[in-house]
């Protein structure tokens, strides 16, 4: 099917009110329930929750991902949520989730690299409902399901997005669809596309993965959803019976308090569908010239790596892996645009891991191409005029999930080996899903208009060859960069990223720091839960390094609310021996290419501490911003985005004072 673009028949793009509040946009958005049919071939309509605009009296038009929002760098948003949603959520709601128990259609809206007060930051517990809200909700309007946030949108262009947050249901809002683009413009970048340094035609990418209810999921009891529908696990499936896949603590010398609940969450969700802006496996005509693509992965926990090949010449639904499509010049991430143009996919560069000795994968040998973790984004730029016309390009993923060590069951592609005998999926057919692999297809038609101007090379000549072979051409095209200096830092946190098990016996992740909080089965626990006591209590205005020590088998993408962040290393280090004081074990090695200048998303692979560094600046706005009834100061979060981590319980506060 075709690629859904931005439009009232794709995805809606909201309509600013400019006059109700002078020098602002003002937006109503409503937040409520609605049935789109995702695919001929599913079978019946897929149950959403979502935005519409309602801002100029119109009847809410719900499509998937809607509500787009597009600002400009400093013109204020103010956004006025309506939340109008059923009490009955469309999803298995496991009520052993703190804040779980409470109403089902409790929401708060987070701009997601906003740079905001944190009364507008919607965090977990400024919840509301049709009918009441949690205890830092400050931002309501007076009327019942109704809250203002007002973002001053004082940063520069990028992509940012805005999601459900709801503290025990953020995860199943975000999959059920509360999430759409927030796109912020700024007079740079109007200045690279109208001199034609950076291409005009434009189209995000929202990469996810989804599962729909089949008729056989019905019959064996699945009663959340009619099939077509959203299907989302609700049972945790123990490693030790036949077909489970998760590692139980009782199993494993980890007592537990508690039976597993009858609706249970599970430690990660790996759908089996790959959705690209609501479409399964679509694709778009391109014309033989320069795209830019604006790429979200809004998967719940699943990693990509992108890489684009031509269609094999016998089956134009699949890549050929030896016949590399063109480059992919990254020119921004979820920061804006960074420092310097990076060539990927220059040949493709299919992930590869070396184990150690216990099988564990060594994060320093990880090989990739364009790599995308959830909440992560990618600017980037394919120029399709050497392209043929007729060819058909393949966008493609192969990262493990989970990554970055891989569970085959997790590992949807055209002929993978039938795993039902293992609680996994059956053999897919060619032409059909479930297939995770491919993702897209690119269809490139003949050129409509005059070629694409020379200049339009300059990035990826920059990319490929370096500033020196390019010279002068590069001023002001390239942003500029304030580098966060360590010696400015006034403090040097140690943090850690843990794993345990809940009082049920699940897998948990936690958040903590270099201090021991409890020692079972001989192993040093560093995590805490999320409504202890704040620990991350910052002054406004300081610069922090942070060392974060992960000490799980998983990479995790720390994202942070209030700040842009700098990478400045990855290290090895001893995890069996960390004890608060660590022993790295190799040298430090360098952020990516592409991840040099700012990042608000950080992938922390396993046994490895990430150092970053950011100055924590409280945006400034002309009103009084009141502290947190609930921790005082102004509250943030910081926390893993694989959304079933951060639920349970891989979040912390972060309290800037
Ligand atoms: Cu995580």
């Amino acid at each position: 099917m075709p690629l859904q673009g931005l439009g009232p028949t794709g995805i809606p793009v909201a309509t600013p009110d400019t006059t109700t509040f002078p020098g602002e946009d003002y937006y109503q958005i409503h937040v409520g329930e609605f049935s789109q049919m995702m695919h001929p071939d599913l079978p019946g309509p897929t149950k959403f929750w979502g935005y519409a605009d309602v801002t100029n009296g119109q009847a809410p038009n719900h499509r998937y991902l809607g509500g787009v929002i597009v600002a400009q760098q400093n013109r204020p948003v103010r956004l006025k949520a309506i939340n109008q949603l059923p009490p009955v959520h469309p999803l298995p709601v496991d009520t052993s989730i703190m804040g779980a128990e409470l109403e089902q259609n409790r929401i708060c809206v987070h701009l997601h690299g906003g740079l905001v007060p944190w009364t507008s930051d919607g965090g977990p517990f400024a919840w509301f409902s049709p009918t009441s809200n949690g205890i830092s909700f400050l931002n309501g309007t007076g009327v019942p399901g109704e809250a203002v946030y007002r973002y001053p949108n004082a940063q520069s262009a990028r992509l940012v997005w805005y999601h459900d947050h709801a503290i025990g249901i953020t995860r199943l809002n975000a999959y059920a669809g509360i999430a759409s683009a927030y796109i912020i413009r700024d007079d740079f970048e109007t200045s690279l596309i109208k001199n034609h340094i950076i291409p005009s035609y434009e189209v995000p990418l929202v990469i996810q993965d989804k599962t729909f209810v089949s008729q056989a999921e019905v019959d064996k009891g699945y009663v959340w959803g009619k099939p077509g529908e959203l299907w989302y696990p609700h049972q945790y499936e123990k490693a030790s019976d036949p077909d489970g896949r998760w590692d139980y603590g009782p199993d494993l010398g980890f007592p537990a308090k508690n039976p597993l609940p009858d609706v249970s969450t599970v430690p990660e969700f790996f759908s089996d569908t790959a959705v690209v802006n609501g479409a399964l496996y679509p694709y778009l005509p391109v014309e033989q010239r320069h795209y830019r693509f604006r790429i979200l992965n809004g998967s719940q926990a699943r990693f990509y790596n992108l890489q684009l090949y031509y269609a094999h010449s016998k089956d134009s639904g699949e890549a050929n892996l030896r016949q590399p499509g063109p480059r992919i010049i990254q020119i921004g991430n979820e920061a804006g645009f960074i420092p310097f143009p990076v060539a990927l996919n220059n040949p493709p560069v299919q992930f590869s891991v070396k184990n150690d000795a216990d099988g564990n994968p060594i994060a320093s040998t990880m090989k990739y191409n364009l790599l995308m973790a959830p909440a992560e984004r990618a600017d980037i730029i394919i120029d399709f005029s050497n392209v043929p016309v007729g060819a058909k390009l393949i966008l493609s993923n192969d990262a493990p999930a989970p990554f970055p060590q891989g569970d085959p069951l997790n590992d949807y592609f055209t002929g993978d080996p039938d795993q039902t005998p293992f609680g996994g999926a059956p053999s897919t057919p060619p032409g059909y899903g479930p297939n995770t692999r491919t993702l897209m297809q690119f269809q490139v038609v003949p050129r409509v208009g005059p070629a694409d101007p020379a200049s339009l090379g300059l990035l990826e000549a920059l990319a490929v060859h370096g500033a020196n072979q390019v010279g002068k051409l590069i001023d002001g095209v390239l942003p500029k960069l304030e580098k966060l200096e360590m010696r400015k830092a006034v403090r040097v946190r140690d943090l850690t990223l843990n794993e345990t098990f809940d009082d049920y016996g699940r897998l948990i992740q936690l958040l903590g720091n270099n201090q021991v909080q409890d020692t079972v089965n001989g192993e040093l626990e560093f995590g805490r839960a999320y409504d202890s006591e704040p620990t991350e209590v910052v002054r406004s205005g300081a610069t922090e390094v942070w060392r974060i020590f992960n000490l799980t088998g998983d990479t995790h993408p720390m994202h942070f609310h209030l700040v842009n962040v700098q990478v400045i290393s990855r290290q090895p280090f001893n995890v069996p021996a960390y004890d608060g004081v660590p022993q790295f074990t190799g040298p430090a090695r360098m952020p990516d290419a592409n991840e040099l200048g700012w990042k608000e998303t950080v992938r922390m692979n396993p046994g490895e501490c990430t150092t970053i560094i950011a100055r924590f600046d409280l945006p400034k706005v002309p009103y009084d911003v009141p502290a947190s009834p609930r921790t005082g100061g102004n509250e943030y979060v910081w926390h893993c985005h694989i959304l079933e981590h951060e639920e349970h319980d891989m979040m912390r506060p972060l309290i800037v004072k």
